[in-house]
Formats: C-alpha cells, structure tokens, sequence
C-alpha cells in the first residue's frame, strides 16, 4: 500500500484531529528520518498508522487485544493509553500485512520508548512529540533540541514524560524507564 492507501485506512477509525496529528507525525518523522539516516519510507508508514487504534474506546481495545491473544502486564493494564501501541501494531501486522519489523517496532514503542531503540523507533518517537500539530508549552525548545542533537531532545521527552506520569501518580513502565536510564547514563559522558 502507498501512503495515500494508508490514509484512507487510517481515516475512518480517527476523529479529524486525530487524523490530522498523524499526517503531521508522519511528515515530521520523514524529516528526522533524513537527519538521522532511518528510511524516510519507513518513517512515513510508521508515521501515519503509529495512532491507528488510539480514537478506539478503551473496553474495546481490551477486547480486539483479548481476540489477538496479546498478554499485558501488569503495568500494561493499569496503564491504558499504552494499549493503542501494542493493539495498533498486532493491527497493522494481522490486517494490513505489514512484515517490516522496524515499523513494526516504531509503531510498537512510539509511547515509551525502550532501551536500544533503533534509528526509525527514535525517529518516530521524537517526530510524536514535535509534529506541527503539537503546542504545549516548551514545544518550541524541543523541536530545536531534535534538529540540533537527538539524544538531548529524548531525554528532555522521556524526562517530561516520567515527570508528569509522577506527579499523576500513574505506572511508569519499565520500557520508559530503561529508555530514560540508557539516554540519561551517554548523557552524563557527553
Ligand atoms: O498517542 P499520542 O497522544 O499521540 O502520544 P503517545 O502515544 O506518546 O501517548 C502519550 C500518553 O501515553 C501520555 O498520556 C502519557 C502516556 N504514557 C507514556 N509512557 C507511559 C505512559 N503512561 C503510563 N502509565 N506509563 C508510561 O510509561
Ligand atoms: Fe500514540
Ligand atoms: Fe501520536
């Protein structure tokens, strides 16, 4: 499939917002695919499915996850917006054939990260972050940190990220907090 076939699959299943951060995130993910020497191919399909299952109500989420036979830990399940990437890429492997492990892993861990990420997966989950569609404050600050140096820029989202999770008094994942300790530990050295 192409990328406008994708956008025609994807539309259907996301509220227009949605839909208009995931053009967004697949634009910005082939810009730092060129930047970071990923597959600027590659980062557009990851880029414009990583959200496919996201607009899904959560019960059925749980319940498309049940009928694949995906197993979450526990962390996985006190922690449901985690479950649009796991269910997205069990989707976009089952229904739409995709083979391509490195989306499938972009896609897999574009909400926490995980420790040794490749190229595409770090392209992925930076360009979430800093899409055109995204303002929140310092959003600004990250975009110029992910064209300059992409360690920095990881670091000042897995940081952001764990922070906020904190102060909610919500699971932090396991795969975050790797991703988070391996950048923080090269950071120290640089
Ligand atoms: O799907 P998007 O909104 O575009 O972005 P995303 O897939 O990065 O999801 C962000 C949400 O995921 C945000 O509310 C924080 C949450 N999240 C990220 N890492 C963790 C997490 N939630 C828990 N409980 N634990 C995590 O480690
Ligand atoms: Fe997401
Ligand atoms: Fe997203």
């Amino acid at each position: 499939m192409n990328f406008e076939e994708y956008k025609a699959v994807i539309k259907p299943f996301l509220s227009e917002k949605r839909y208009h951060h995931s053009i967004c995130v697949s634009e910005a993910a082939v810009e730092l695919a060129k930047k970071y020497g990923a597959d600027p191919l590659k980062a557009q399909t990851a880029g414009i499915l990583h959200d496919i299952m996201k607009d899904i109500p959560p019960e059925q989420q749980l319940e498309k996850m049940k009928q694949y036979g995906i197993k979450l830990t526990e962390i996985e399940l006190a922690a449901p917006k985690l479950w649009h990437a796991i269910l997205g890429t069990e989707y976009i492997k089952k229904e739409l054939h995709i083979e391509d492990t490195e989306i499938l892993n972009a896609v897999r861990y574009h909400t926490t990260g995980r420790k040794n990420m490749t190229s595409l997966e770090r392209v992925l989950f930076m360009a979430d972050f800093i899409s055109a569609d995204r303002d929140y404050p310092g959003v600004e600050e990250l975009r110029q940190a992910a064209q300059k140096d992409m360690d920095t820029a990881l670091l000042e989202g897995l940081s952001y990220t764990i922070a906020d999770l904190a102060n909610n008094k919500k699971p932090i994942h396991p795969d975050t907090l790797e991703a988070y300790n391996q950048i923080a530990l090269i950071m120290k050295d640089k």
